[in-house]
């Protein structure tokens, strides 16, 4: 890379540092969970919102979705009761901590905000939003090595989700070898073998949330 290029890179990724810690105090100080949902393009994040939205109704949720043009996630999330907000990147492939800074404002009643980062599988790793916990969603139908051909974002996720395991056996992947895979990149990653479809793996992550509000303190909308 030039030089030239490498400083633009380092200066970006410094005030990116430094909205993201403005972003976490601003969620600490209110008590917000935020969990930055990343994953390959037609994973399943925003189903796996519209389903977490429905069955933690006894909690404020607010979402953010970030899509490169489209609103089309943002109208189907916005049919559940929830606070959305949505956010188009224009040409650049993940969210940064400056347009989250922006979003959160708009959502400070909220206990728990879902992010749905872009799709793909590179761009948002060197992104830290502020966010309380990274999430990685892939499903069999992007390959069974998807997992190994992207170490990076794997390495410094909390919780790595595995979806549409009812259709390995048609696209010919090994969810072993998935799983393998994750563990051997993140052996701390919490890993949840999903099928979205049929609401598998689903109480799971469900559980991992509620996990979270409780140890940071967050309230449910009844408290
Ligand atoms: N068979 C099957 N289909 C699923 C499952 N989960 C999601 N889908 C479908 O996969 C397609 C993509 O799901 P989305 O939730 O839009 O995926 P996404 O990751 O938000 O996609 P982008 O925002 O375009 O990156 C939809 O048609 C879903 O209904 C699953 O477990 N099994
Ligand atoms: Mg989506």
């Amino acid at each position: 890379m030039h030089r030239v290029e490498i400083d633009a890179q380092v200066n970006l990724l410094g005030e990116n540092k430094r909205y993201a810690e403005e972003n976490r105090r601003f969620l600490r100080e209110r008590g917000i969970v935020a969990v930055n949902i990343m994953g390959a393009i037609g994973s399943g994040k925003t189903l796996l919102i519209e389903k977490t939205v429905e069955k933690m109704s006894d909690v404020k949720i607010g979402v953010i979705l970030g899509d490169v043009v489209c609103r089309a996630d943002y109208e189907r999330v916005s049919k559940h009761d929830v606070v959305a907000e949505a956010i188009n990147t224009g040409k650049e492939c993940h969210l940064d901590a400056y347009l989250i800074h922006r979003s959160i404002r708009k959502l400070e009643n909220v206990n728990l905000i879902l992010i749905e980062n872009v799709g793909n599988l590179v761009c948002p790793v060197d992104f830290d939003l502020g966010e309380n916990k990274r999430v990685v969603m892939v499903s069999v139908t992007e390959g069974d090595d998807v997992v190994e051909k992207h170490p990076e974002i794997f390495r410094l996720a909390d919780v790595i989700i595995i979806n549409k395991t009812e259709l390995a056996e048609f696209v010919g992947a090994s969810v072993e070898k998935m799983e393998k895979d994750a563990g051997r990149l993140n052996p701390h990653a919490k890993i949840i073998k999903m099928d979205l479809k049929q609401n598998r793996g689903i109480e799971e992550w469900i559980e991992f949330l509620r996990g979270v509000m409780d140890v940071s303190g967050s309230t449910s909308r009844n408290s």
